[in-house]
């Protein structure tokens, strides 16, 4: 087993694979930007080394600097959490050259599902269903006109390279085609240098369920059940859950076998997750993705399987075997995670960056909070501003909800603003609580609801309590009097309408 590993990120995720590494005993390295010399990753680790300037382009994502940091503290595998440099086949082959192991997927596995175009070949191979459409980038106008009334309208054009909807087009007609292919092209060709563009049908009434698979480097490959992850903003997760509220055992079962399929055909080694649009019309499944790296939430189905998925990270890329096979994989309970994030949902989640003042986490039965930060830590804007990701686990999903209510009045934040208001509503949600969960839930969900109160400062709170230690009346922030809301609360309202 290895003695000593780097951790080439940064926040939660950096803090995550320290705690792993601890617990196998075995030393970390981290390193810093200089916007991070005082953040939570860099006080966890055994050692600390700087990178360079706040920008990643000058700090987590300098593979050489990473690299004769490595060689220089003598460790011997580099983790590269998620994002970064994670899916960058280049640097793993450098990693290798120094002689240090990379924990991840070998570079070919990383490189035939970097493209959509590639990954629906794989698929195919495979035997497992993709979204009808073409597998070959469109060469012009017409072809597109062609192939997409053979489909049928709605369709999809998707950028090849995309990934969080960018070059992404849904088309409802001939007459919207030609703009949205030159739309879709230019978008994908500024994004990622590459302007190869497809035709998918449209899936009615989307979920996205994603199964995680393991696989060792002596042929061993599992799954581990889904997480349903419809629950998105901009493309952007917030809210994941373990079990899908729609998966049977037998939609389980044969997503899962797909998933692994698609695993042993690119001799996948390590944690993987493979996408699938699920139509909550029929149940249908259809291969999207598969994202070649351990992924933001997969606390969630750690929770349910009991397994450290980081820790089998770290094995299976020393050469050992798999610590457990299909059959020992049992599901338990119900896990849900949100995404504290310092966003203001009350304006339109505007980044919040600054100070947190206050820090508040809960604790108490099936509670697990992956954080990032600490009280008195800055939100730098250079980074994702996610803070913390926040999960519970219950016997069922009825269980888990209630869990997650409570403990989100437990959880306090102060000198930024914070999404933890948005999932306080959430998790009151009538659809959210029935499991009604597709694509357009945050944009229904924002047409219901009031006015989302933001969190109240230290200040807030301090005057707060000084008022009502001063009247004796008891604290009813969170409810809803049957006359109206509160004073405070109408206060509150009214400041976000000036
Ligand atoms: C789709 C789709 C409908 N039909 N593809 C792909 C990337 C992901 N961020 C959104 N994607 C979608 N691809 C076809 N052929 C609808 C979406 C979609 C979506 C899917 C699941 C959950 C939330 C979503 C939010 C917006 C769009």
């Amino acid at each position: 087993m290895f003695k000593k590993i780097l951790i080439a990120n940064r926040g939660e995720i950096a803090c995550r694979v320290i705690r792993a590494c601890r617990e196998m005993q075995i030393e970390t390295v981290a390193v810093y930007s200089d916007a991070d010399s005082d953040a939570l990753h860099v006080r966890m680790a055994d050692e600390a080394y700087r990178l360079g300037p706040a920008p990643s382009t000058e700090s987590y994502l300098r593979g050489d600097k990473i690299l004769e940091i490595a060689t220089r503290s003598g460790a011997e595998a580099i983790h590269p959490g998620y994002g970064f440099l994670s899916e960058n086949a280049d640097f793993v082959r450098q990693v290798a050259q120094a002689g240090i192991t990379f924990i991840g997927p070998p570079p070919e596995a990383m490189e035939s599902m970097g493209g959509k175009i590639s990954a629906r070949k794989i698929a195919i191979a495979a035997d497992v269903p993709i979204v009808p459409g073409t597998t070959e980038p469109l060469a012009s106008y017409e072809e597109a006109a062609e192939v997409a009334a053979s489909f049928g309208y709605p369709v999809m054009l998707k950028a090849s390279a995309g990934g969080g909807g960018k070059g992404m087009r849904a088309v409802e007609s001939e007459n919207e085609l030609k703009s949205a292919l030159a739309g879709a092209r230019s978008e994908a060709a500024a994004a990622f240098g590459d302007d190869a563009v497809y035709i998918e049908k449209v899936v009615d009434r989307p979920r996205h369920i994603e199964i995680q698979i393991f696989s060792d480097s002596h042929g061993n490959h599992v799954h581990l059940g889904e997480r349903e992850c419809s629950i998105q903003r901009r493309h952007q997760k917030v809210i994941e859950e373990s079990p899908s509220p729609i998966n049977s055992v037998e939609l389980r079962a044969s997503m899962g076998e797909c998933a692994v399929m698609i695993a042993r055909k690119v001799n996948y080694i390590g944690a993987g997750t493979v996408e699938f649009l699920v139509s909550d019309v029929d149940r249908a499944f259809y291969f999207l993705e598969m994202n070649t790296r351990l992924q933001v939430e997969h606390p969630v189905t750690e929770l349910v399987t009991g397994i450290d998925l980081v820790r089998e990270q770290i094995r299976v890329a020393a050469g050992e075997r798999l610590s457990f096979g299909q059959d020992d994989i049992k599901l338990n309970g119900h896990a849900i995670e949100c995404r504290i994030y310092a966003e203001d949902p009350a304006n339109n989640f505007l980044p919040s960056p600054g100070k947190i003042t206050r820090l508040r986490v809960p604790n108490g039965p099936g509670v697990r909070d992956d954080g990032g930060v600490y009280e008195g830590a800055e939100v730098s804007i250079h980074y994702d501003p996610m803070i913390s990701k926040f999960a519970v686990l219950g016997r069922d999903r009825e269980e888990a909800i209630q869990r997650m209510r409570r403990a989100l009045r437990e959880y306090e934040v102060g000198g930024i603003k914070t999404t933890l208001g948005f999932f306080r509503e959430v998790m009151e949600d009538e659809e959210f609580i029935s499991g009604k969960i597709d694509t357009s839930f945050i944009s229904r969900l924002q047409e219901r609801q009031r006015p989302i109160l933001p969190d109240p400062t230290s200040q807030d709170l301090a005057a707060i309590a000084a008022a009502m230690s001063l009247t004796g009346r008891k604290d009813t922030r969170d409810e809803q009097p049957p006359g109206g809301p509160s004073k405070w609360a109408a206060a509150g309202r009214a400041a976000l309408h000036r």
